[in-house]
């Protein structure tokens, strides 16, 4: 029997180079993953505001890109869609009326990189990437996200939205705090991409729950909450209210379901499962909805409540899908 020192002492003989393998290698009972990957490119992405995210991605997908820029071109469509009030700067402020973004990336190398309680930006997507690209670390925040991003030479921005300054505004009336997200009030966009060497790539963005306590950060720039991607397996991520979320590691687990076998789907279901478990002492109501995709293209989408919609752009469809659920 190979204890943990044994373990240590053979790996230490047998040389980092096995050690990686020997610490990496699934265990024997899991099925095997999918050998092929799907070459076609696909994004897939939350809510109906996926669907021009989709087109972005695709677009990039067109002109040679890897995976990774095609997640990052995506979302920067919905971060510049000025209607939106869930992402960039057009977002619902905290309770203290500022606007504060979160966002991050991963590309197929592993690499990730994270904003958190960014101000000032249109696209904190892409400081997330030039945090993975051009720094040592995956995550800053506030004031040194911002003098990280002037230095890369992206321009604040002054904008303020009109609309989200006014629901501020009727907020303050009841300043009455409900975390409730659904589609109605939300459409944080999680994406997942595909390229054409069957790499996988993605990307989340937002500008958090509506009304939250200022310095709050939910799941979204989360390494394995909001997203994950695992080259060799999958990738997930997911939107609704990151405190359920960041409790369950909602993205990494979806990720590790699939690498023991499960498909997306199952995977999803299960992670949505193990969410509602976990958080199963809050009294109040919550949604989370999760997508995933796999390294043969085959994708997943499971929330606790109805109302979760996602985008599929696969084999030339790009359409607006609905999610099941728990709670019927
Ligand atoms: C957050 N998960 O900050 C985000 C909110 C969200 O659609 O997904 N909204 O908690």
């Amino acid at each position: 029997m190979t204890n943990r020192r044994t373990f240590i002492r053979l790996a230490g003989l047998a040389g980092a180079g096995s050690l990686l393998h020997a610490c990496t290698r699934p265990p024997k009972e899991n099925k095997p993953l999918p050998l092929t990957p799907y070459r076609g490119g696909l994004a897939l992405s939350t809510w109906d505001a996926g669907i021009a995210a989709n087109e972005g991605a695709l677009e990039a997908l067109r002109s040679g890109g890897k995976a990774v820029d095609m997640a990052e071109a995506g979302v920067r469509i919905t971060e510049a869609d000025r209607t939106n009030l869930s992402v960039g700067l057009s977002g619902l402020p905290d309770r203290e009326g500022f606007t504060t973004l979160d966002a991050c990336i991963m590309d197929h190398l592993g690499r990730a990189g994270s904003v958190c309680f960014l101000e000032g930006f249109d696209h904190p997507v892409t400081v997330a990437r030039l945090v993975m690209e051009k720094t040592p670390h995956v995550m800053l925040v506030g004031e040194g996200a911002r003098r990280f991003a002037i230095s890369q030479g992206l321009v604040p921005s002054e904008y303020v939205s009109e609309d989200a300054r006014k629901a501020w505004m009727e907020w303050l009336v009841t300043s009455e705090y409900k975390p409730m997200i659904n589609v109605e009030n939300h459409d944080t966009i999680g994406m997942i991409t595909m390229d054409a060497d069957g790499d996988l790539g993605g990307s989340c963005t937002t500008s958090g729950l509506a009304f939250k306590m200022r310095g709050r950060v939910g799941d979204s720039p989360i390494i394995g909450s909001g997203l994950y991607v695992d080259n060799e397996v999958g990738a997930a991520t997911g939107t609704g209210l990151g405190e359920t979320v960041l409790r369950s590691c909602s993205s990494f687990l979806v990720v590790e379901l699939m690498r023991q076998g499960a498909h997306p789907q199952e995977a999803c279901e299960e992670a949505i499962r193990r969410v509602m478990r976990i958080n199963r002492f809050m009294q109040e109501e919550f949604q989370v909805g999760l997508i995933a995709v796999n390294k043969a293209g085959e994708t997943g989408a499971f929330a606790i409540r109805p109302g979760f919609t996602y985008a599929l752009a696969k084999d030339g469809k790009n359409e607006v899908l609905r999610s099941e659920s728990v709670i019927a």
